[in-house]
């Protein structure tokens, strides 16, 4: 069994549509904490993390807001990161997408510490891309992908401790990259499983073939799981709405593969805005997923062994 960490991330700064600041209380409310004790975890809430207030950082890109908050965010979040995993596996509420380039910093530095590779699934719409430099929304919720694999850009940012390699990036079901993102990614050996390919291929075998990288180099994965990876029809609670999103059957079975791998060592959820919920519906569908990336099932499956 798996000793939870619960920690807020009341981040709404990385993007322009106020809500995803009530993220954690959403997530307590729909019940994430029972969900895991119901499934025999152990369970510690560690509150929401507080940032110190911004230093007045500045950058060249006059469309990029609330920067120095968030470079407040991304040491809070790094620190807590890294406090939490020596104890067990720390589950991020968001919180917009922005919150990753602190939570991810802390992944990647504690795998460097204990000598293991640190991979990266990013389950969303967006390939979350851009530098400070690229950004035309100047929504930093669109950056952490790229402040993770160690692109230049992020100058007022600290430097990312441990940059990722795009071999150990898998992004799952994207289906809306902007120009410059596209063009940053060309370079890269991310593995892209955007829509085109799982609607080729299905969720089992693309999924699998990462997860086999994974295990094949004792790597710890860090998954970051975005709202609108979900179709907006099941999941409208997101203020970026993309369509062909995964369904219900697709994102459940998405997280038994991943309970089924052993492999999940933390997790982020994000993106997710309560004021454009309707009667906590997609809350509490994002609990259930968490429920199936934990280990809830109907009949046992024999494990696969990786
Ligand atoms: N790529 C666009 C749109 C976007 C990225 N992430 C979200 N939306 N949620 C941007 O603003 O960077
Ligand atoms: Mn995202
Ligand atoms: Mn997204």
């Amino acid at each position: 069994m798996t000793h939870c960490i619960l920690i807020g991330a009341p981040v709404d700064e990385g993007q322009r549509r106020p809500g995803c600041l009530m993220g954690p209380a959403a997530y307590r409310t729909a019940g994430l904490a029972g969900t895991l004790a119901a499934l025999g975890h152990g369970v510690e809430d560690r509150g929401d993390v507080r940032p110190a207030p911004g230093r007045g950082e500045s950058c060249a890109n006059p469309a990029v807001h609330h920067l120095p908050e968030m470079i407040a965010w991304t040491e809070a979040l790094r620190a807590a990161a890294e406090a939490a995993l020596p104890d067990g596996m720390p589950i991020f509420m968001g919180g917009d997408h922005a919150l990753a380039l602190g939570t991810v910093a802390g992944v990647a530095a504690h795998a460097a510490r204990i000598g293991r590779p640190q991979f990266v699934i990013w389950l969303d719409a967006h390939s979350d891309f851009h530098t400070l430099e690229t950004t035309s929304s100047g929504n930093i919720h669109g950056t952490p992908m790229a402040y993770a694999s160690g692109l230049p850009g992020f100058d007022p940012f600290p430097p990312f401790p441990a940059p990722i390699p795009g071999e150990q990036i898998c992004m799952f079901g994207i289906r809306s990259v902007d120009p410059a993102e596209h063009a940053a990614m060309q370079p890269t050996e991310i593995t892209v499983n955007d829509m085109r390919v799982l609607d080729e291929q299905g969720i089992v075998a693309p999924l699998r073939a990462f997860l086999d990288r994974v295990s094949a180099a004792d790597g710890l994965l860090h998954v970051s799981l975005d709202v609108d990876f979900l179709d907006p029809s099941i999941a409208p609670a997101v203020g970026t709405t993309v369509p062909g999103g995964t369904t219900f059957r697709e994102a459940h079975l998405v997280m038994e593969l991943l309970h089924e791998s052993g492999l999940v060592s933390s997790l982020d959820l994000v993106e997710l805005n309560p004021f454009l919920d309707e009667r906590g519906r997609t809350a509490k569908l994002m609990v259930d997923l968490v429920g199936s990336l934990m280990g809830r099932k109907v009949f046992d499956r024999p494990t696969r062994s990786y």
